[in-house]
């Protein structure tokens, strides 16, 4: 049955049978003072004031007994799986594998690399480290969400116009519908993140529909008390 949930540019409708959510990147290396992130020379604030939103958004899923998928943006620590073209376009000393304050940038098992504390994927949640910005490259998700019957993507998480845009264009060509919680996600440039959201509802949701946490609890909360 398809619930209403109240969005731009239109309701999406939202079948709960067929839905997860995917928190996209909430790692220690772009939010925590002091990580990668923060060295780069972003004011990591922003996005450290979505964490209670997105903690928020994750507890609703689980509440109501939907998946929760988390990403991590992580490579090999041999690197094989990180192109010259993407590591080598960052600073000097800041490049990623080399060492950072939380150990080397953007490498799987590092302490920077791992899902904050707050946020940390239950048992039985999918968690899948992604060498690239979109969740599908390399990743073999979509044959999971296909095995598991999932058509309807939620996402939150960062950046909004970086790894969480991407993703949610991917999953459009797989033929995801994407509802992003615009509380949920954020980005270092507030420009970035209030022109991403334009994008993706401009022409009639031509990537797909953006509510805030609110619209999908209010929808979801009935729900899990009428059944
Ligand atoms: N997760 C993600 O968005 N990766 C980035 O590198 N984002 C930036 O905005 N730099």
């Amino acid at each position: 049955m398809n619930l209403s949930v109240p969005a731009r540019p239109y309701d999406f409708p939202l079948d709960p049978s067929r839905a997860a959510l995917v928190v996209i990147d909430m790692q220690r290396d772009f939010i925590e003072p002091g990580g990668f992130g923060d060295a780069l020379g972003n004011d990591v604030s922003r996005l450290t004031a979505i964490v209670p939103t997105v903690a928020a958004l994750i507890a609703l899923f689980r509440e109501n007994g939907l998946p929760v998928i988390h990403t991590r943006e992580a490579h090999k620590p041999d690197l094989s799986d990180c192109p010259p073209a993407k590591r080598l376009r960052g600073k000097p000393g800041l490049r990623i594998g080399d060492d950072g304050a939380m150990g080397r940038i953007l490498i799987a098992g590092e302490p920077g690399n791992q899902i904050l504390a707050e946020l940390e994927p239950a048992d039985g949640e999918l968690a899948i480290d992604k060498p690239g910005k979109g969740m599908f490259w390399a990743t073999g998700l979509h044959e999971t969400l296909q095995d598991r019957g999932i058509t309807q993507l939620v996402f939150a998480g960062v950046t909004t116009e970086v790894c969480v845009q991407t993703s949610m264009r991917e999953a459009n060509d797989r033929g995801y519908e994407c509802l992003l919680i615009e509380d949920a996600t954020e980005s270092y440039f507030p420009e970035f993140k209030a022109s991403a959201i334009e994008m993706i509802v401009a022409q009639g949701g031509i990537v797909g529909w953006v509510t805030p946490l609110a619209s999908l609890a209010q929808v979801l909360s009935k729900e899990a008390v009428h059944g």
